[in-house]
């Protein structure tokens, strides 16, 4: 055997050999039990004495060399391979965070919860009902007559004839009022439906009326309350207005303006009071007689006020939004605005 070409082929098959499975076949097939070095000692057996001493020498030189080569292998392919996971599992801790995106309020929910939270403060209490109503709740216990042309069909989501989706939270109030007894103050609050769509009217919208009734109660305590409302929903002072109105459910009835909330009345020319200095926010009365006889309550004794507001237009006042339908559209770049 010429043990130049067994290092020749060694240095071939170790050279190819890049990982530990392939190396430790390639050690197999030299140093191994069965391995080429192993074949070329047994040549030994027709060898004089002196030359079996010098072909010893250089083989067990030779079989030395080669397992110190494979060891130096070993290492090489150890080291890459740690080096390999290493980088798989790098993580790189100065990279900044990924920001986790959590939810918010929406604005028509903030400013609702505003509003309650003004009133409660003011000992009113929040009273609920159901979105679908009876026709005696919604209109007849309102003095509501049925050729009011609040009662037109182009106003009103029927159900049946005589169920239909709310047009107002006034329900509520005939309700709580039925089932307590006065002095009494409180508020509805909640979603309603008229069919009118175009950019200030959603047929779907948000409504909070307000209720107090005791002995003794003036336009003044209306104005008193609406007043201080102005000045917690806005913020600082506002002056507000009373200017007649009609409602069937109260008498006398009111529209309240509060002074513009973008000039204060101070630019003839600003875009959201047109110039006029003031802003519609609300309606509002003395409660009529009939509802109290429709509720059962002694018109002789008690007197009340009411009045009713939408959640829209005061978002929409407050935040300068000049279009109903952005608060139904979901558009992330608008809500994230809030
Ligand atoms: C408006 C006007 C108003 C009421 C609602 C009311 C309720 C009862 C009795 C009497 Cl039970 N009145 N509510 C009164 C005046 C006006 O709402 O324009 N709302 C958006």
């Amino acid at each position: 055997m010429n043990l130049d070409y067994v290092k020749k082929d060694f240095l071939k098959d170790i050279g190819e050999a890049s990982s530990l499975p392939t190396l430790y076949e390639v050690k197999a097939k030299y140093v191994g039990r069965k391995g080429v070095i192993t074949a070329a000692f047994k040549e030994f057996k027709n060898l004089s004495p002196e030359e079996r001493r010098e072909r010893g020498r250089l083989l067990n030189e030779l079989k030395e060399w080669i397992e110190w080569k494979i060891k130096e292998r070993e290492r090489e392919i150890l080291e890459a391979e740690a080096l390999r996971r290493e980088l798989e599992g790098f993580v790189d801790f100065t990279l900044p965070g990924r920001r986790v995106k959590i939810g918010s309020l929406h604005p028509l929910n903030r400013v609702l919860r505003e509003i309650i939270e003004i009133f409660s403060n003011m000992g009113f209490s929040l009273e609920e009902g159901p979105e679908i109503e009876l026709d005696y709740y919604n209109f007849e216990a309102l003095n509501i007559p049925k050729d009011h042309p609040a009662r037109d069909m182009h106003d009103t989501f029927y159900i049946t004839d005589n169920a239909l989706l709310r047009t107002h939270t006034s329900p509520v109030q005939i309700r709580a009022m039925k089932k307590r007894k006065p002095p009494l103050r409180v508020i509805s609050a909640g979603k309603v439906y008229r069919r009118d769509s175009d950019p200030t009217h959603s047929p779907m919208f948000h409504q909070v009326e307000g209720l107090l009734v005791d002995e003794d109660v003036k336009l003044a305590d209306l104005k008193g309350v609406l007043s201080e409302f102005a000045n917690r929903i806005f913020g600082g002072k506002r002056k507000i207005r009373f200017r007649p109105s009609y409602f069937p459910f109260t008498e006398p009835s009111v529209e309240v303006d509060v002074e513009c909330v973008k000039c204060g009345g101070k630019d003839e020319s600003c875009v959201v009071c047109k110039g006029t200095g003031w802003l519609e926010i609300l309606g509002a009365g003395m409660v009529h007689p009939e509802v109290f006889k429709a509720v059962g309550y002694d018109s002789g004794k008690y007197v009340g006020f009411a009045f009713g507001l939408g959640v829209e237009r005061i978002t929409m006042l407050k935040y300068g939004i000049d279009d109903i339908r952005l608060f139904f559209e979901n558009d992330l770049r608008f809500l994230q605005q809030f």
